[in-house]
């Protein structure tokens, strides 16, 4: 799957653990063959446009423009329209940069014209200048709800608002049961060119779990040809960005990277799972869930990090079990208490 190769490589990704690991992806594989798949039930609608900011992280981090210090929105951002917003008494808990507002109108018009998400987002990686084909899970609408001791609350309230302060006991998925997936993300991972999937290092409950509660994503994945391999978020028993650790600490699971480990393996999903050398001591833990485990740094902070971890991805995605083709992987061992 290196640079030359044929081969197709599809990545599940949130906002922007999952974001460096594309950007890798994107620089190890040739320009065509790399489709990252990303959460879209961060989506919310507000001050009347559609903000979708886990597509925007990958948009703009592939695009080398996104803002390394913030995570999420653009580089050289000004806030012109934010402090206008203040001065007219508008709400301002969600800080919309002046070049981001711009992807936000855009996108909103376009889907009022009639377009899915799906092509707005093509439209958008076209104008700026992305060679890796970036899908939304859905056209339809999904939305994070956040379970809390205080209620429910949505998504972006919970995580920016909030601070994600309230303790959370679950998630549920609005509109999941009736939302389609992208009908060429499931192209893609039928597409027999495809050669690996790879999971990113986002958050398991509210970046990668939306993904695959979409009808039909679970079956796609275990039907997939090539190898499934997802990247611990949990590194040292904590996240390296965002709330994951917090909230699987809620939740009363070990903060660990085989707590990661288990939660995918429990839905047989996966076939090996990267970890950071850190956690190299829980290796033998999830190799005897059945899941070979490759070891290596996975904290992206440089460029070259990014690279060497997706060029070690796919290697190692490459070496699991490639002749597997469409036999159905192994049944997961059986939970223990
Ligand atoms: N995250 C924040 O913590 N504060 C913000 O004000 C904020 C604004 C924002 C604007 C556009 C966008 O695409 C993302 C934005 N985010 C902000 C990040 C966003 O909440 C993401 O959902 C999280 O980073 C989780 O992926």
């Amino acid at each position: 799957m290196r640079k030359g190769s044929p081969s197709h490589c599809v990545a599940l990704s949130g906002g922007v653990g999952g974001a460096k690991l594309a950007l890798g992806l994107s620089r190890v594989l040739p320009g065509d063959s790399l489709t990252v798949v990303c959460n879209t039930a961060d989506d919310f609608d507000h001050l009347g446009l559609r903000v979708c900011p886990d597509l925007d992280t990958v948009m703009y981090t592939l695009a080398g423009i996104s803002n390394r210090v913030t995570g999420w929105g653009q580089a050289h951002e000004t806030w012109s329209f934010l402090e206008a917003l203040s001065h007219l008494g508008g709400e301002t808990w969600f800080r919309l940069g002046d070049r981001d507002l711009a992807t936000h109108v855009e996108r909103t018009q376009r889907l009022r014209a009639g377009e899915t998400l799906t092509e707005v987002t093509a439209a958008l990686c076209r104008a700026l200048g992305i060679a890796a084909r970036v899908l939304p899970m859905s056209d339809d609408p999904v939305r994070t709800v956040v379970l809390t001791e205080s209620g429910e609350l949505s998504f972006q309230h919970y995580f920016v608002r909030d601070a994600c302060a309230p303790p959370v006991s679950g998630f549920r998925f609005a509109g999941v049961d009736t939302a389609r997936p992208s009908p060429a993300f499931l192209a893609a991972l039928e597409d027999r060119a495809t050669a690996a999937t790879v999971v990113c290092p986002s958050n398991p409950f509210v970046s990668v779990d939306p993904v695959l509660a979409l009808d039909g994503v679970e079956a796609a994945l275990r039907r997939t040809r090539g190898p499934v391999v997802a990247v611990s978020p949990i590194v040292g028993g904590a996240a390296i960005k965002g709330p994951a650790a917090k909230m699987m600490a809620e939740l009363g699971m070990p903060v660990t990277a085989v707590g990661v480990a288990r939660h995918y393996r429990e839905r047989n999903l996966l076939d090996g799972f990267v970890v950071d050398d850190a956690d190299a001591g829980q290796a033998a833990e999830i190799e005897d869930l059945g899941l070979p485990t490759l070891v290596t740094g996975t904290v992206m902070e440089t460029l070259a990090d990014r690279e060497r971890l997706a060029g070690e991805t796919i290697d190692f995605a490459r070496g699991l079990d490639a002749r597997r083709g469409n036999v159905a992987k192994a049944a997961p061992p059986e939970r223990s208490a």
